[in-house]
């Protein structure tokens, strides 16, 4: 049985909006390095999350933005709106103290998400300051981590069941 097969959901219900935010240069995404991030675009990518969010029984938010100010300022407008953040803040990922303060006073569900492996890569990727206020982690799937991200979410939420 597929995984997939193996969940089951209640999509009926309205379960709340998801944010998903990304960090600086994912606007480039199948542009440019397509040997680590491949070659599907951000707006495939939040095509794909969306619809998968959708089956749930969730809407999605998506917003990009190469200034950190503007990505403390998204998670604050999640405050007691959204019911999770999945964020992949791009090399914020290793130093932003801000995006970690602003995600630890946010009160649902974060997922880190990456498309490649940064425990993989440079030492200097190994670090993240984000981990420790996420509630989990999905790095080095590529496009799949999109859909396993909102599965994630649904799983923290009680809005999917793994195991049939
Ligand atoms: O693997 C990931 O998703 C990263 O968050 C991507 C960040 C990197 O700094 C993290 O260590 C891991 C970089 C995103 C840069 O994206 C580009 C996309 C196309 C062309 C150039 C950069």
């Amino acid at each position: 049985m597929s995984t997939e097969a193996a969940m089951s959901t209640d999509a009926t219900a309205s379960r709340g909006v998801i944010a998903l935010l990304h960090g600086p240069n994912l606007n480039l995404l199948g542009d440019r390095e397509p040997e680590i991030y491949g070659t599907t675009t951000l707006a495939d990518h939040i095509a794909t999350a969306r619809e998968t969010a959708e089956r749930l029984g969730f809407s999605l938010e998506d917003q990009q933005s190469n200034q950190e100010g503007v990505l403390v300022d998204a998670i604050h407008a999640a405050r007691g709106r959204c019911v999770a953040i999945i964020i992949n803040p791009g090399a914020f990922t290793h130093y932003s103290w801000a995006i970690h303060d602003a995600l630890g006073a946010f009160d649902g569900v974060v997922v880190e998400l990456h498309l490649s492996n940064p425990n993989a890569r440079e030492p200097w990727r190994h670090t993240s300051v984000v981990a420790p206020v996420a509630t989990g982690t999905i790095a080095g799937f590529g496009a799949h981590g999109y859909p396993l991200a909102v599965y994630a979410v649904g799983r923290a939420l009680g809005a999917v069941t793994l195991g049939g």
